[in-house]
């Protein structure tokens, strides 16, 4: 295997708050089944997933600072929240920290919190596994268990659902949208609605 598994767990423990920590072995568990099911590599699976939200031990403001500080782009909205650059600075954190070299694990990490059009099997995979993984229990529509069931049946459709979803909920809230997750609802309903919707 090219990842030392446990290394990279380990490391990720250290970080993290306790409860962040299991949902990010949720997300890497529920990853690798569906590499599974969808003919991607298991152990990019998990190294996505165990990585995702590596950043996530710090606050808005200082995910601000370190961006800044590593030169990373930081888009309007990213400047307004912040919290929104665990992404691209988990990504960064992968790479420079956790010896990550592999591309598509760093999009995959990059983009899982709007996603993004044309996504690869694997940004998919973390996209959807983040939303899904067994401790989140958010409402959704359809349920979340029937969420579930269609990301082991049809990546695009529950793409589309899980956008739909998000984008609802922020609307709910009055936050403000990233126009990211935006094209991702526009481009995932275009191929994968429903007819009648
Ligand atoms: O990091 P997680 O909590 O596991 O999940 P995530 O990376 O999907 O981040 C979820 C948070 O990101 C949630 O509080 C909503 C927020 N978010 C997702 N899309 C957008 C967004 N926030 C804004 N302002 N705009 C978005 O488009
Ligand atoms: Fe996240
Ligand atoms: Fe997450």
């Amino acid at each position: 295997m090219e990842y030392d598994m446990i290394e990279i767990g380990s490391k990720v423990r250290k970080v993290l708050p306790k409860k962040r920590f299991w949902h990010t072995v949720g997300v890497a568990y529920t990853a690798a089944d569906m590499a599974l099911i969808f003919g991607e590599n298991q152990t990019r699976a998990l190294v996505a997933g165990l990585l995702h939200d590596c950043a996530k031990y710090l606050t808005a403001e200082e995910q601000l600072a370190e961006c800044i500080r590593h030169n990373l782009p930081v888009s309007e909205i990213e400047q307004k929240h912040p919290s929104l650059l665990h992404a691209k600075l988990g990504a960064y954190y992968a790479k420079k920290e956790y010896g990550v070299k592999d591309e598509g694990i760093l999009s995959a990490i990059t983009w899982h919190t709007t996603g993004r059009p044309e996504m690869t099997v694997l940004e998919k995979i973390i996209y959807l596994a983040d939303y899904i993984e067994p401790m989140r229990n958010q409402p959704a529509k359809p349920s979340l268990d029937e969420i579930r069931k269609l990301c082991f049946t049809d990546l695009d459709r529950a793409v589309y659902m899980v956008a739909w979803n998000t984008l609802d909920y922020l609307k709910s809230e009055n936050t403000p949208t990233d126009p990211e997750t935006e094209k991702t609802l526009q481009y995932y309903a275009q191929i994968a609605a429903p007819n009648n919707e």
